[in-house]
């Protein structure tokens, strides 16, 4: 069952053909770290004095502000407590396997050293440090693999490029001089000076053509042939499909995709929005979508300073305890045999089957309908002894009893050995 509302017709799902070995390690990864982090950081949400409503990173095309007020932003962006260190490492103790940072947004300042402009992190403000390149190092000392989110047709700052109304006749506009002479030339750079790259995340394609997604496609994997292009960058084109943000699919899907998400109502660094999903939220998003074949890319915003807000680490860190204990029910793993129940989703690999019991049922005794694989033995991923539990085929369902109180209150996790691997 293909649910085509969680995945619009912008976002691409034809590629990929499924055994394409370029994705295996992002199959295998199901969980990365999302980064929004940008000059917007600095008004996080106010612009003189006013609260600007929407997601932040929004907030130049929110609140109309003119490139020549928005520009002198720069000039105060000195993120000193930024350690490429410390997120890399969150990342990975929340069991993220890779990361993707804002290399230039809607915005149009790039996050990183670029020739192609001043208008970037080392030449335009008193920082003067490239934490792109940072983050390489430390992804690769880290084993964390590294991509880059690049605003490919919306550009409120570039006279040329999509979206910016305010400042520039939208139809003067030369949007395939500014894809040839600005769009490419920067991803060239991404792409040969930061390593190996693993996704170029692009996003809200809009008005580019098939013509002209198809080229950026060519390019990125001209200069980096294992580079995964994300669905976003228009037309059905790019290796993987990506869903609407914070929009997981009904069903399980035959095809790679991806929910992106955040952790707040915000992707870029918001003062005041602090509507946190909480650690079980976070969770279970996670098993619902890899339960229906996709991987979580979950956001942080970090602050103007460099830092990445309390809470979204707390929350993270939850995470990654969780799966510290229940990661083999994720790495690795697809959607299982079992869908469509409110209580339990389920997660498989070849031999086994992991079902995640959200919410516990009194008594213990946890009936799952319509499973047919013979099951030679249920045990509690969470009990060090794997202690074997009951099972019994019902005429409709497998009745596995459980301790009657839950091993872990957001998802406990069973698994499923089965000798004809179902
Ligand atoms: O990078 C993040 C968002 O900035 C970006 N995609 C994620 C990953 C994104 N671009 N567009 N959108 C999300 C849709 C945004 C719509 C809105 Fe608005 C922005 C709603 C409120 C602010 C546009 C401007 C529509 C109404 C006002």
């Amino acid at each position: 069952m293909v649910d085509q509302n969680a995945i619009r017709e912008s976002s691409g799902q034809r590629a990929g053909a499924r055994g394409d070995p370029r994705l295996d390690w992002w199959r295998d990864a199901r969980f990365g770290m999302f980064i929004h982090w940008g000059l917007y950081a600095i008004p996080a949400g106010e612009w003189k004095g006013e609260q600007i409503p929407g997601i932040g990173e929004w907030i130049m095309h929110r609140a109309r502000i003119p490139v020549r007020e928005y520009e002198p932003l720069a000039a105060r962006f000195n993120p000193v407590r930024f350690d490429a260190a410390e997120w890399v490492s969150l990342a990975r103790r929340a069991g993220q396997k890779y990361l993707i940072i804002t290399s230039k947004h809607h915005d149009g300042f790039s996050m990183y050293d670029s020739k192609v402009t001043d208008y970037d992190i080392v030449d335009a403000t008193p920082f003067g440090r490239d934490p792109i390149r940072e983050l390489a190092a430390e992804c690769q000392r880290q084993g964390i693999r590294l991509g880059f989110y690049y605003s490919q047709t919306q550009d409120w700052h570039h006279p040329d490029g999509d979206g910016n109304d305010w400042d520039y006749d939208e139809s003067a506009k030369d949007f395939a001089g500014y894809l040839e002479r600005y769009v490419k030339p920067q991803l060239r750079e991404l792409l040969t000076s930061y390593g190996p790259v693993s996704v170029i995340w692009f996003d809200t394609p809009r008005r580019i053509t098939t013509e002209q997604s198809q080229s950026l496609v060519d390019f990125v994997h001209h200069l980096q042939p294992a580079c995964l292009v994300c669905g976003r960058v228009g037309n059905h084109l790019g290796d993987y499909a990506s869903t609407r943000d914070n929009t997981i699919p009904a069903d399980s899907l035959d095809l790679d995709w991806e929910t992106p998400a955040t952790i707040n109502d915000t992707w870029g660094y918001k003062k005041n929005d602090h509507h946190w999903k909480s650690p079980r939220e976070l969770i279970q998003k996670l098993v619902d979508v890899v339960s229906k074949g996709g991987n979580y890319l979950l956001n942080v915003g970090p602050t103007a300073e460099g830092v990445i807000p309390q809470p979204s680490v707390e929350r993270l860190l939850a995470v990654g305890t969780w799966l510290e204990t229940n990661g083999e029910s994720i790495y690795g793993t697809g959607a299982g045999p079992v869908q469509g129940l409110h209580w339990c989703r389920a997660t498989a690999k070849p031999g086994r089957t992991y079902l995640h019991v959200l919410d516990w049922p009194v008594g213990g005794d946890l009936r799952v309908p319509g499973l047919r694989s013979k099951v030679s033995r249920a045990y509690l991923l969470a009990d060090p002894a794997r202690g074997s539990l009951s099972v019994t085929a019902e005429p409709d369902a497998l009745l596995i009893k459980g301790p009657a109180r839950p091993p872990d209150p957001d998802d406990s996790v069973v698994v499923l050995e089965s000798a004809a691997g179902g």
